[in-house]
């Protein structure tokens, strides 16, 4: 009895060891293309921004929504507004997180600075401002004060706040900005086209003149991406016609199909040779798609049955919304190193973890009773012989 009481005690020792080893949570280096979830709140987190390791992103766990940040070197999160009214989309560029912010009513535009923990109002007229984007000491929205819509910035060097779009538009732009360049979409001609905006020569420049429509662009150094329906045949269900993806290379003035798939394909973002997009071809919820101009190939970022939304991509690293754990969290997808708590990268490995003591009870009992019920057993077979 006491040498296979030993032997099991031993064994217990090491499986409870060995178990506690590998659900250690703790943080780890991957040299691959990896998913994480950055995001665990049940609460809604949704559309992300990021640059270099931050993430941004608009978080409704406090019953209204706020600005929270997930940083990837630290794996960390932190709230940064947390005002009891609306604070939603947000941009962010290097120590500068703007978003539209309802405190005051109505729709504003608000500036968070990481450096000081400051905040500062950017433009609170009584009417609407709507999808901020930050680049550099510029910071620019669309604003109805006109009654239609208009592509505005603020100089945060020259505290000057001008009118970019020379003409307005019936319907919400959507906009971007990279260096001096402001690139934004409006129906001013009865159908949808991309303008860019040169801060430096104050002047508007038309990039498409299809008939069709060209949406939601977004810029990185000389590269405009849009989403374009130009080779819808028909229009399918409720008038949405699918769109393809576009490129516009402002130094050459030249136009290039980047995926043009019967399906749906839209809100698409570019850095350096990658383009990103949301995909329909495979699920009319959205999927996750990469377009590689180095290599000139389409890559899968995320297939799965749930929704994959709004991606945004800095270097090597994609952030999108994904509702695939019943409520909207944020992942991200890439080869760098980051820092992301292990122990929820993997769903096997997730659930151990949240058994982790059951199992080790389980253990321990095991070893318990197995030499009990084999020490019985051994003594009655004694009994019997006597
Ligand atoms: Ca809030
Ligand atoms: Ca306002
Ligand atoms: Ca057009
Ligand atoms: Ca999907």
């Amino acid at each position: 009895m006491s040498k296979t009481y030993l032997l099991f005690a031993t064994l217990t020792l090491c499986a409870v060891y060995f178990s506690c080893d590998i659900f250690s949570s703790g943080s780890i280096s991957h040299d691959s293309w990896q998913e994480y979830q950055i995001t665990f709140d049940n609460a809604d987190q949704f559309a992300p921004s990021i640059w270099e390791d931050k993430v941004v992103y608009m978080d409704e766990r406090n019953g209204n929504w706020d600005i929270y940040m997930f940083n990837l070197s630290t794996g960390k999160e932190k709230a940064l507004v947390t005002e009891a009214h609306h604070q939603s989309y947000p941009d962010i560029y290097e120590d500068k997180v703007v978003y539209a912010d309802m405190r005051n009513g109505n729709s504003d535009i608000y500036l968070y600075n990481l450096s000081t923990g400051m905040e500062k109002a950017i433009c609170t007229n009584p009417a609407t401002q709507w999808r901020g984007h930050v680049y550099g000491d510029v910071v620019t929205w669309i604003d109805n004060r006109s009654g239609r819509w208009d592509v505005y910035m603020y100089d945060l060097s020259t505290e000057k706040e001008i009118k970019v779009s020379a003409n307005s538009s019936n319907y919400k732009p959507s906009l971007d900005i990279y260096g001096n360049n402001i690139v934004w979409c409006d129906d001013r001609n009865d159908n949808w086209d991309i303008y860019l905006y040169d801060i430096g020569g104050d002047e508007e420049y038309q990039i498409t003149t299809d008939k069709f429509d060209q949406t939601c662009p977004a810029i990185f150094e000389d590269k405009i991406v849009w989403a374009d329906n130009r080779n819808a045949t028909q229009p399918i269900m409720s008038n949405v016609m699918p769109d393809d993806i576009y490129l516009y290379d402002i130094n050459t003035k030249k136009e290039i199909p980047i995926c043009e798939n019967d399906e749906h394909q839209l809100f698409s973002d570019i850095y350096g040779n990658k383009v990103v997009w949301v995909d329909q071809r495979n699920d009319p919820l959205g999927d996750i798609y990469m377009y590689d101009l180095s290599i000139n190939e389409t890559l899968t970022v995320c297939e799965r049955t749930t929704s994959q939304l709004t991606p945004k991509i800095y270097a090597n690293k994609i952030v999108w919304q994904d509702n695939r754990n019943g409520n909207w969290d944020i992942y991200l997808y890439t080869n760098e190193t980051v820092n992301v708590p292990i122990q929820n990268q993997n769903d096997i490995q997730e659930l151990l973890s949240q058994y982790r003591y059951v199992l080790v009870i389980v253990i321990v009992m095991v070893a318990v009773l197995v030499p009990f019920v084999y020490y019985k057993i051994k003594m009655e077979k004694l009994k019997h012989e006597k």
